[in-house]
């Protein structure tokens, strides 16, 4: 064990911490109008260190990101998730599935796949490998990959970048396309950037604390 050096702040400094992230975070959105502007690599491997400092199960950080800036990578995947979303939105998705969707003004269209400088791919990794070939168990996967990427959307955020968390589903076609092994499974896909300049969002609503929460 070492000594934990915690940052310790006023009460006054902590209380105004707290709103000055919220005040920053509350202006978060998903967003799917991105502009081809380029983003500096630099910018997006220190949000994921910043991914990297995520909780998770028996520190053994279950997770791998792929960053994507390539454009025959880009287009590949881009055509790979348009073939699954039109099936989803053609057949796959319940009724009840696509009705609560709608407000989103989602479709099997995806071309910000192409046109966002970056995608990252975040793998969470079911098992380890170990030294004797053999397996190694990993704990809480979903949760540890879950935190990850949380954290890597606040950063991203926070540093002035936009980004859309993507699902196409199923999306094993990432793991042929990125040559990530068979025990690495896709999490989400991550799109990152800059807005186009009249980009517009769902006009959708936050919960209000009562909503979300209760004490005792
Ligand atoms: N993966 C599809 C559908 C989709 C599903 C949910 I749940 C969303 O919040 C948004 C979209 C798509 O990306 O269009």
């Amino acid at each position: 064990m070492i000594r934990y050096d915690f940052q310790e702040y006023t009460i006054e400094e902590v209380q105004r911490r707290a709103l000055d992230y919220y005040e920053i975070m509350k202006r978060r959105r998903s967003i799917r109008d991105f502009s081809e502007r380029q983003v500096p690599l630099e910018i997006i491997e220190n949000c994921i260190r910043t991914a990297d400092t995520a909780p998770n199960g028996a520190n053994q950080h279950p997770w791998h990101f792929v960053i994507i800036s390539d454009p025959q990578k880009k287009q590949q995947i881009r055509i790979a998730a348009e073939k699954e979303e039109q099936d989803f939105y053609a057949s796959r998705a319940s009724k009840e599935w696509l009705e609560v969707l709608a407000p989103l003004g989602t479709d099997e269209h995806k071309p910000f796949l192409e046109t966002a400088p970056y995608l990252i791919a975040v793998f969470a990794k079911v098992h380890g490998i170990g030294e004797d070939g053999k397996r190694v168990k990993h704990y809480y996967v979903n949760e540890s990959v879950g935190i990850a990427t949380g954290l890597l959307i606040s950063a991203l955020h926070y540093s002035g970048l936009a980004s859309l968390t993507h699902t196409p589903s199923p999306m094993r076609f990432l793991n042929k396309i990125l040559q990530r092994p068979e025990q690495e499974r896709p999490f989400l896909l991550l799109v990152v950037g800059y807005p186009e300049k009249d980009a517009k969002v769902p006009d959708i609503q936050r919960k209000s604390l009562h909503e979300i929460s209760t004490y005792f």
